[in-house]
C-alpha cells in the first residue's frame, strides 16, 4: 500500500488519516479517500473501515454537473462493493479559493441546465454526445444507491446544503453539520426545480409535513442548530472538529455487527420505500435463509432428483 500522504482538500481534512483510493486518482469533480492508520513516521499500517467521498468544485459551492454525478456514483458503488467498508462520509471540499465560502453541495449546476435536463459540458456537442448520456437527471440514481447500499452513509455538512445538495443530506442515514458554517436552504422552487421524491417526501416523514413544507415553500436559510431542533440533523459540531466527530460516529458504527446494521438500515427504509423497500429487505432475508440447513435440503433434494425431506424442520418453534 502506498505510503503517500494525500494533498489537503479541505480545511477540516487531516491528510495523515487518509489515502486516495486506487483507481480513482483521475477524478475531476470529486475526491475519494480511504481512512488509514499510519505509524509515527507516516507509513501506512492498515486500512480502516471508513471512506470519504467529497464534492470538489468549491468555486461553485460544490454544484454538480453530469460528470460530477458520474464520479459520485462510481465512488459510492465502489464503497458499496468493498467488503471491509462500513461507513461512507459524504462531504464537500473547500473552502472556495474565490471567496472562502464553505459548501457541502449546492445541487445541480444551473449554468448548464437545459430544457431537457443537465448538459454535458467541456467539449461535448449535440453531434458528439452519446444520446444515452445527454440531458441526465441521474442524481436520483445516486439517491437510490445511497438508500439501498448496505452501509451507513453520513452527510458531513461543512457548509451550504442547497437544492439537490439538501436532498442528498435528507437521503443520507445520518447528518452532522458544522455549527459555524453548516447552512441549509431548499432552493429547488426558487429555480423552477423540484425534488418530488425523497428530497421532499422523505423529509416530511423525517421532520413532519408542516416543517418540510415550510423548508420547500419558503426557501429560507436554516442553521445547523435549527436543523437539529427540527430533527433533520443529528448533531451540530464545532467546524474544526467536524471530521473528527464524523470519524467517531464511523468508529461506533464499525463496532456493531455488519449484518445487524444492514438489516436495521433496510428495516428503517422498508415502510417508506414501499415494495422496492420490501424487495431490498427481502433480499437480505433470503440470503440469510440460504444459510440454513432447511434451505440447503431444498437445493440438495433438487440436485439429487428426490423429494425434499422437511421432517426435521418444524412449522412452529
Ligand atoms: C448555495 C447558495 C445559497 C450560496 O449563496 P452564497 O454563499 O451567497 O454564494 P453565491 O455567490 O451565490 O455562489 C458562489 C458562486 O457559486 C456559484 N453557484 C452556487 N451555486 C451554484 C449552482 N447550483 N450552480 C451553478 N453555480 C452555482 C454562484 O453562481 C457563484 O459563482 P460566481 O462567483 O461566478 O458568481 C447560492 O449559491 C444558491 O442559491 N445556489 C443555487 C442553489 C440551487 O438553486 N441549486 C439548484 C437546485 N435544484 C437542484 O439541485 C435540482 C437538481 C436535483 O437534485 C434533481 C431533483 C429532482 C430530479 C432531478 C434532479 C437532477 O437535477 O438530477
Amino acid at each position: 500500500m502506498s505510503n503517500q500522504i494525500p494533498a489537503p482538500v479541505s480545511d477540516v481534512f487531516d491528510p495523515t488519516r487518509w489515502r486516495v483510493v486506487s483507481g480513482f486518482e483521475d477524478f475531476q469533480d470529486m475526491t475519494y479517500h480511504r481512512q488509514v492508520e499510519r505509524d509515527a513516521g507516516g507509513s501506512w499500517v492498515r486500512d480502516l473501515p471508513t471512506v470519504r467521498i467529497a464534492f470538489n468544485r468549491p468555486e461553485v459551492r460544490n454544484a454538480f454537473r453530469p460528470g460530477t454525478v458520474d464520479e459520485l456514483y462510481r465512488a459510492m458503488d465502489h464503497a458499496r462493493m468493498t467488503p471491509d467498508v462500513a461507513t461512507v462520509l459524504l462531504t464537500g471540499n473547500g473552502p472556495s479559493p474565490k471567496d472562502g465560502g464553505h459548501s457541502f453541495c449546492s445541487g445541480g449546476d444551473q449554468r448548464i441546465r437545459g430544457r431537457d435536463g443537465y448538459k454535458y459540458a467541456d467539449g461535448e456537442t449535440q453531434e458528439t454526445i452519446n444520446p444515452a448520456r445527454a440531458g441526465r437527471l441521474h442524481i436520483l440514481e445516486v439517491q437510490r444507491l445511497m438508500r439501498t447500499m448496505p452501509k451507513v452513509v453520513i452527510a458531513v455538512v461543512n457548509g451550504w446544503a442547497a437544492g439537490g445538495g439538501h436532498s442528498l443530506h435528507v437521503v443520507a442515514d445520518l447528518t452532522i453539520a458544522s455549527r459555524q458554517h453548516g447552512k441549509f436552504k431548499q432552493t429547488d422552487a426558487t429555480v423552477g426545480s423540484f425534488d418530488a421524491g425523497y428530497g421532499s417526501a422523505l423529509l416530511a416523514r423525517q421532520i413532519g409535513q408542516k416543517a418540510a413544507r415550510e423548508i420547500f415553500f419558503l426557501a429560507r436559510e436554516y442553521s445547523a442548530e435549527d436543523m437539529v431542533r427540527m430533527g433533520a440533523v443529528n448533531e451540530a459540531v464545532d467546524h474544526e472538529r467536524l471530521e473528527e466527530v464524523a470519524l467517531e460516529y464511523a468508529a461506533d458504527i464499525a463496532r456493531q455487527s455488519p449484518q445487524a446494521i444492514r438489516m436495521l438500515k433496510f428495516a428503517f427504509n422498508l415502510a417508506d420505500d414501499g415494495l422496492a423497500g420490501q424487495q431490498v429487505f427481502a433480499g437480505e432475508a433470503t440470503r440469510l435463509a440460504y444459510m440454513t440447513d432447511e434451505a440447503v435440503e431444498g437445493k440438495e433434494a433438487f440436485l439429487q432428483k428426490r423429494d425434499p425431506d422437511w421432517s426435521s424442520f418444524p412449522y412452529y418453534f
